[in-house]
């Protein structure tokens, strides 16, 4: 069964032990951010509940974070199967869209604020990374724009700098589809309409923070996750559609051409991204429900929810792309968590002839422009998720001269700190001097056997293993 919308998901979080609430009044300039940093730090990676708060500052609206991507097994939840499964969910999603449909009302319509009636005060106002943001920060909104000449629309997720009563700085990525957007609009020299949806089912949110070929509807994927089709309500003051069960909606416009300071901001490499000339939201309705839960995410230094949630997407989405759109004998896909699931990307496959390796990685590198800075190819009998058994296959399947391929002239991640210093902006074209390496650790001939004990001795030693006066 899908989820009708956050709060029924909320609630099979609850059930499975999964959210923890707070019920201590927090202060969002400072605390919120430090206590969900601790529970990162301190949990292991399948142990950390979601959180939530129920008094964050003046906001009315509870909080919550880490649902999405607290844990691989919080993650799983949101696709409502088990950590195992999330690569078939995501398959299945992407081969069997579900087109949304329109219907007539929805929860997120009980309260209607227009124009001047608008004051996004009334929203946990949460800085992440305090005394190095300038100011708060909506994390997890679900944006929807439209292409300008075809009318299809695009849903992505891009943060916003909480700046006014009615204004939102908005930080859209150059390589991104609302970026197409955004110049189309300004080359036509209209505004761009878009609606902001905050809390809304799980499978919606990650539909919008994965990449799908331009045109795809995410919301048609978010359909193909759930297994039903997302209701769509119209907005009040622009030509877009929302989900009509979101807690929250905030319509309005991209004055045309006009830009100002946005960020600096803690980003998922673990640094502070420069910030730049962005545009701004102008804010001219809010819809949401009587008592709205508002939703968002952590990212910052790695491990954060972004990071995690970015590894098990982007894995699942290139081993697809790798596996069944391009036919390459991938068996496995991993973007390490501590190379903000981005720098790091790890591939097994069971090789048919030298050359593929090269051909996984142009795959990869295709698809996922920015990605796999260092790629790592390995065999199939290595787990690409334990770091021990990658770096041992480095260490003895290749060699640095004959087994590395650089590539220079690529775009780089756009947040990635190497590549200049922080006073040069973020679309700066001096940030684009990226290179990428592919170190090819399969087997490049027939190997020695390996050194270790016979299974049927250990598995002798494994029935007698209280003899030898273990527990
Ligand atoms: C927690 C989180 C925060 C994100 N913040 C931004 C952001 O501020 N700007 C941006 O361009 N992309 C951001 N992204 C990445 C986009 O959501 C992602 O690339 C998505 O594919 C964008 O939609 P699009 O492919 O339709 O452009 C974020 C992703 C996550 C998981
Ligand atoms: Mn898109």
């Amino acid at each position: 069964m899908a989820y009708s919308d956050l709060q029924d998901y909320l609630r099979c979080l609850e059930t499975s032990g999964k959210l923890h609430w707070v019920d201590k009044p927090v202060d969002p300039s400072w605390e919120v951010s430090a206590v969900t940093r601790h529970l990162f730090d301190g949990y292991g990676w399948n142990d950390r509940p979601a959180l939530g708060f129920r008094h964050a500052g003046d906001s009315p609206f509870p909080l919550v974070i880490g649902i999405i991507g607290g844990s691989p097994m919080i993650y799983a939840l949101a696709l409502s199967t088990i950590p195992e499964k999330i690569p078939e969910v995501w398959e299945k999603g992407q081969r069997h869209p579900i087109d949304p449909v329109a219907v007539q009302s929805g929860l997120c319509k009980e309260i209607i604020a227009r124009g001047a009636e608008v004051d996004l005060g009334i929203l946990p106002q949460v800085v992440w990374t305090p005394g190095q943001d300038p100011g708060p920060y909506i994390t997890a909104p679900v944006i929807i724009t439209k292409d300008v000449e075809t009318g299809r629309r695009n849903v992505g997720t891009y943060r916003l700098q909480i700046k006014g009563p009615r204004q939102l700085g908005l930080y859209v990525g150059a390589a991104q589809h609302a970026a197409k957007h955004i110049r189309q609009y300004e080359a036509q020299k209209q505004d761009m309409p878009l609606a902001i949806a905050i809390g809304v089912d799980p499978t919606i949110v990650l539909a919008s923070i994965s990449k799908f070929p331009y045109g795809t509807d995410e919301l048609s994927v978010a359909g193909g996750l759930r297994g039903e089709p997302v209701p769509l309500v119209r907005c009040e003051t622009v030509d877009l559609d929302v989900p009509a069960n979101a807690e929250i909606v905030i319509e309005g416009f991209l004055r045309c051409g006009y830009r100002e300071q946005e960020g600096p901001f803690g980003e998922f490499s673990g640094y502070m991204s420069p910030g730049g000339q962005q545009p701004v939201v102008e804010v001219t309705c809010m819809t949401r429900r009587r008592a709205p839960v508002y939703h968002s995410f952590l990212s910052q230094m790695p491990p954060s929810e972004s990071s995690c949630i970015r590894s098990l997407s982007r894995s699942a989405a290139l081993f697809h792309h790798l596996r069944h759109v391009i036919g390459l004998p991938v068996r496995d896909v991993h973007f390490t968590e501590s190379g903000g699931a981005s720098s790091m990307l790890v591939i097994s496959m069971t090789k048919e002839y030298p050359e593929q390796v090269k051909e996984v990685a142009w795959g990869a590198w295709s698809l996922m422009n920015k990605e796999g800075k260092f790629t790592v190819v390995v065999d199939d009998d290595i787990d690409v998720r334990n770091p021990f058994q990658v770096e041992w296959a480095m260490s003895f399947r290749a060699q640095p001269e004959r087994d590395t391929f650089l590539v220079d002239g690529v775009v780089p991640s756009g947040v990635d700190p190497s590549t200049a210093p922080p006073d040069i902006p973020q679309h700066d074209p001096r940030r684009r001097a990226g290179s990428k390496i592919l170190i090819d650790a399969t087997r490049k001939h027939p190997y020695p056997p390996a050194a270790r004990v016979p299974k049927k001795y250990l598995d002798a030693v494994q029935k007698k293993w209280s003899e030898y006066g273990f527990k």
